[in-house]
């Protein structure tokens, strides 16, 4: 009977235990896949511009150069990622065809590419220097191969959509691992199309096909990002200034769009309701043009404007795609480089200290021991404050310790359970009141946010408006240099 009596309490015990043990959130609509997880944590790497153009002082080449025209004096991958990895940059996406059409690798395909440059006696593949130099600083490789070439005599005809898919195929296969592949959307019409010298227009919706392409990329480069106008996996921001949008949704009805088409407007914002998780990636050049051009060695942005695209990409939840167009010596120009070094220092000293982390947190709800306040503010990822189910406005307070100067705070959601909060504000205590010191949307991955100095101990983040329960992973505050 005692025995009995031991097992009963044991039992109602354990199902105590259980009981007490919080659910997580469920996943709230679209949320990224491992794919799109990887290249959110990427935030910031450089796009390279260079092809027939980068000679012929073009940013669209007509496609009927000679390819002799390509021949940089003293092309050096390994300072182009050397410069990216100094600057704080994660990879390199390059042109290997534009729309000129011209092959910065020797393609099987066309004679219209490096193996019939003076470059290197046509021996040369700019693409297995550029994976070679990758390797060597630790860079993720991504190829840009254009839709549109205005070289090809079969282009706009079924036939023209074999040759792009082998090249693709060719790329895909013989260049190690490729993190992003980018399809953009620009198709101008004329073009020398191996002599015709006419205007041919496809059909953007239709033409390309690109379920297909999509499922070859699929197939050799599983874990490959793709990007256009309309994904499927990450979006084209709707400019090409360097803005973000301060609403800033990661879903995307991408169903009902293509490359190409006229949607800049939507794709800023993306869609509250969206059915896919397509986030977007800011894409934007240090000077004027994407390629190079000797007239342009004076218009490099400043480190302080590079500091301002930082906020407007990768401060408003998007990736930031940085152009850095080598010049004809085939290396990256001093002026830009000397740029992005300075900017690495600005960001270095914007974002410090994290005077958040490790200090004391509490909430106006938690959902358990699991999800308490602190969470977000202990510096690991995997961890989250969130609240209970029907709880869609909360505030979460973060005790800095003693007054202290800050002026600047990113705040990231818990995106593998989906995007959900639709409004925030920040408030400080400063002398004995709380006071308002900025309002925001949407939040995302992350979120960087400038404010005027205050000097406080408490910093309050209100949750106004979230389509379910909030699941913060992480706030960081900081005092960046000025005001
Ligand atoms: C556009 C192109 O037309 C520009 O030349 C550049 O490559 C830009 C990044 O994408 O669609």
């Amino acid at each position: 009977m005692k025995i009995h009596i031991q097992l009963i309490i044991l039992f109602v015990l354990s199902g105590l235990c259980s009981c007490s043990e919080v659910k997580p959130p469920e996943p709230l609509g679209p949320v990224p896949s491992e794919r799109q997880l990887a290249w959110h944590q990427l935030e910031y790497y450089m796009f390279v511009h260079f092809t027939v153009n980068t000679f012929t002082d073009k940013e669209w080449g007509y496609g009927d150069e000679n390819e002799s025209v390509f021949n940089p004096s003293e092309l050096d991958c390994r300072q182009w990622a050397k410069t990216a990895s100094d600057a704080g940059m994660k990879g390199i996406i390059i042109t290997a065809k534009h729309h000129d059409g011209f092959c910065l690798w020797p393609s099987v395909y066309t004679t219209h590419s490096v193996k019939n440059s003076s470059w290197k006696s046509g021996k040369g593949d700019v693409l297995r220097d550029l994976r070679e130099a990758c390797d060597e600083y630790g860079l993720k490789l991504g190829v840009y191969l254009s839709p549109w070439d205005r070289n090809s005599a079969v282009y706009g005809t079924p036939e023209y959509l074999t040759y792009y898919r082998n090249q693709l195929r060719e790329l895909l296969t013989e260049y190690g691992d490729i993190f992003e592949v980018w399809f953009d959307g620009a198709n101008g019409g004329d073009g020398y199309y191996g002599g015709a010298r006419e205007t041919r227009r496809i059909d953007n919706k239709t033409y390309y096909e690109w379920p297909v392409t999509h499922s070859i990329v699929r197939e050799l480069q599983p874990s490959a990002i793709m990007f256009s106008d309309a994904g499927p996996d990450i979006r084209w921001v709707g400019n090409e200034s360097g803005m973000g949008s301060l609403t800033n949704w990661c879903l995307l009805n991408r169903d009902e769009m293509y490359p190409g088409g006229d949607f800049a407007s939507i794709l800023g914002e993306g869609h509250e309701d969206g059915t896919y998780w397509v986030p977007a990636e800011v894409d934007v050049s240090i000077r004027p043009g994407w390629f190079y051009h000797k007239s342009q060695d004076s218009l490099v942005r400043s480190p302080e404007n590079l500091l301002e695209l930082y906020y407007s990409s990768v401060g408003r939840n998007s990736n930031l795609l940085l152009n850095v167009p080598p010049d004809r010596r085939g290396l990256l120009h001093e002026n830009d480089v000397e740029s992005l070094l300075a900017f690495r220092r600005l960001l270095e000293e914007e974002f410090k200290y994290d005077l958040a982390l490790g200090k004391e947190a509490s909430s106006s709800h938690d959902r358990g021991k699991s999800y308490r306040a602190v969470n977000a503010i202990d510096g690991i990822p995997d961890t989250y404050w969130s609240t209970p189910d029907n709880v869609t406005t909360a505030s979460i307070t973060i005790d800095l310790g003693a007054e202290t100067e800050v002026n600047r705070i990113l705040i990231q959601e818990y995106i593998k359970l989906g995007q959900r909060i639709k409004s925030f504000s920040v408030e400080a205590y400063i002398q004995n009141e709380w006071k308002h010191i900025l309002d925001g949307t949407t939040i995302g991955y992350k979120v960087i946010r400038k404010f005027p100095l205050v000097k406080t101990s408490l910093i309050k983040v209100n949750f106004n408006d979230s389509k379910a329960c909030p699941v913060i992973s992480n706030i960081q505050i900081f005092r960046a240099p000025g005001n």
